[in-house]
C-alpha cells in the first residue's frame, strides 16, 4: 500500500527533478584543467569524424549557401542547420533563444555520441578585448589542449597549429580552419548600417560594454538584443575579429558565388565558446533584474534591407513571435519553443554560469 508519506516524497522527487535543483556550472575556457580542455576538443573531433545523419533537413534552403554535402561530417551538418536558418536566427526575435538552444543541443551531441563529460565554456572575451591578438586564448599551442594560433595568411589563413590545425570543414567547400585577425571589418561596408566603420571591433565588447548591456535596458529585451546583436555590436564584433571561418569568409576552395556572412561561422569551434558568451550575458541580464527575467519580444521576419527599415523592426519585423514560437531543427534535435528556453534552470535547460 503507498502510504500518503511515500507519494508525497514520489512527488517531491519528480518535481525536483524537473525543476533543475543541481545546475551544471559553465565556466570560463582557461579555468578549465588541461585534461578537460582536452576531453571538449576530443569531442569536437569527434562529431567530426562521425558521418553525415541523414536526418537533416533543411527547411529554409536558403539560393545563398550551398547543398548538403552528404560526404561531410555530423560536425558539418550542425554547422549545416545554421546555414540553412541564417535568415530566420539572425536579427530576429530568435537570435538570443536559437542560439542557447542551439549551444545546449551541441553540448548534448558532444556527450552523446563523443564523450564529452563537462559542460559548455564559454570565452569571456571581455577579458581579451583590451588585446585580443595577444590574448592566451591563441596562444596555446598544445596539439591534444590548445585552440592554437592566428592562421598563416600566405596559406589562406589556415590555423597552423594546436589541436585544430588539421580541423577538416565541408563548407562552403572543402578546406582547413581558418582565422584572420581583423581589428577593423567594418571598412567599406554599408555606411547607412555602418555608421562608424572606422571603429575598432574590440571597442564593442570590452567589460564596460558588457556591464553597459547587462545593467541597462531593464524590462526592454528588444533593446537589449539590439545592443548585442545590432550592426557593430559586441556579437557581431567578435565573429569579424576572428575572421576566418568564425567571420564567414569565404575560404580559397570555394566556389565563385560563395557569399560571405554568418552562415557557416560554426565551423570554428571557438563559436560554440563565443555564442555560451553571448547566451552569459543574457543570463546576467536576465538576473541582473526581475523585470528581465522571463521576457521576451521580437519578429519572425529579418529586416535588414536598408537603414530605414530596420530602424523600426531591428529584431524582426510582423509576424511577432511569441515564448509559444517554435524553433526550427533541421531534423537533427527535437524542436523546442522560445519559452522552453527563455529560463536555464527551468523547461529543458538546467545550467548556470559560473
Ligand atoms: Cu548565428
Amino acid at each position: 500500500m503507498l502510504t500518503l508519506s511515500a507519494v508525497f516524497l514520489f512527488g517531491l522527487f519528480c518535481f525536483a527533478h524537473a525543476n533543475c535543483t543541481n545546475p551544471a556550472v559553465r565556466r570560463e575556457w582557461r579555468t578549465l584543467s588541461t585534461d578537460e580542455r582536452a576531453n571538449w576538443i576530443s569531442a569536437i573531433q569527434c562529431l567530426s569524424e562521425l558521418p553525415h545523419d541523414p536526418a537533416l533537413t533543411p527547411y529554409v534552403n536558403p539560393d545563398d549557401i550551398v547543398s548538403v554535402n552528404a560526404s561531410g561530417s555530423y560536425y558539418d551538418d550542425i554547422v549545416y542547420m545554421h546555414m540553412d536558418l541564417n535568415h530566420i536566427i539572425h536579427f530576429t526575435g530568435l537570435f538570443l533563444p536559437f542560439h542557447r538552444w542551439y549551444v545546449q543541443m551541441y553540448e548534448n551531441a558532444l556527450k552523446e555520441k563523443c564523450g564529452f563529460n563537462g559542460t559548455s565554456p564559454y570565452w569571456n572575451w571581455a577579458a581579451d578585448a583590451p588585446d585580443v591578438y595577444e590574448s592566451t586564448m591563441f596562444q596555446d599551442f598544445n596539439p591534444v589542449s590548445g585552440l592554437g594560433g592566428w592562421g598563416n595568411l600566405s596559406d589562406d589563413a589556415q590555423v597552423p597549429n594546436g589541436a585544430f590545425s588539421d580541423f577538416q570543414l565541408s563548407y562552403p567547400s572543402y578546406h582547413t580552419l581558418r582565422r584572420n585577425f581583423t581589428l577593423q571589418p567594418y571598412i567599406g561596408l554599408d555606411p547607412t548600417l555602418f555608421t562608424n566603420p572606422y571603429e575598432d571591433a574590440n571597442a564593442t565588447f570590452t567589460q564596460s560594454e558588457v556591464d553597459k548591456m547587462v545593467n541597462g535596458f531593464v524590462g526592454d529585451y528588444k533593446g537589449f538584443q539590439v545592443y548585442m546583436e545590432g550592426f557593430e555590436g559586441a556579437h557581431g564584433s567578435v565573429h569579424e575579429i576572428l575572421g576566418g571561418d568564425l567571420g564567414g569568409t569565404c575560404p580559397s576552395t570555394a566556389p565563385a558565388n560563395c557569399t560571405p556572412g554568418p552562415t557557416f561561422s560554426a565551423n570554428e569551434p571557438i563559436f560554440w565558446m563565443h555564442h555560451a558568451m553571448v547566451d552569459k550575458v543574457w543570463y546576467d541580464w536576465q538576473t541582473a533584474n526581475s523585470a528581465n527575467a522571463g521576457i521576451f519580444y521580437g519578429g519572425s521576419v529579418q529586416m535588414i534591407d536598408n537603414a530605414t527599415i530596420y530602424a523600426e523592426y531591428p529584431n524582426g519585423g510582423p509576424p511577432m513571435l511569441s515564448l509559444d514560437s517554435v524553433m526550427h531543427a533541421d531534423g537533427m534535435f527535437e524542436e523546442s519553443t522560445v519559452g522552453d528556453v527563455i529560463n536555464t534552470t527551468a523547461g529543458i535547460l538546467c545550467y548556470i554560469y559560473e
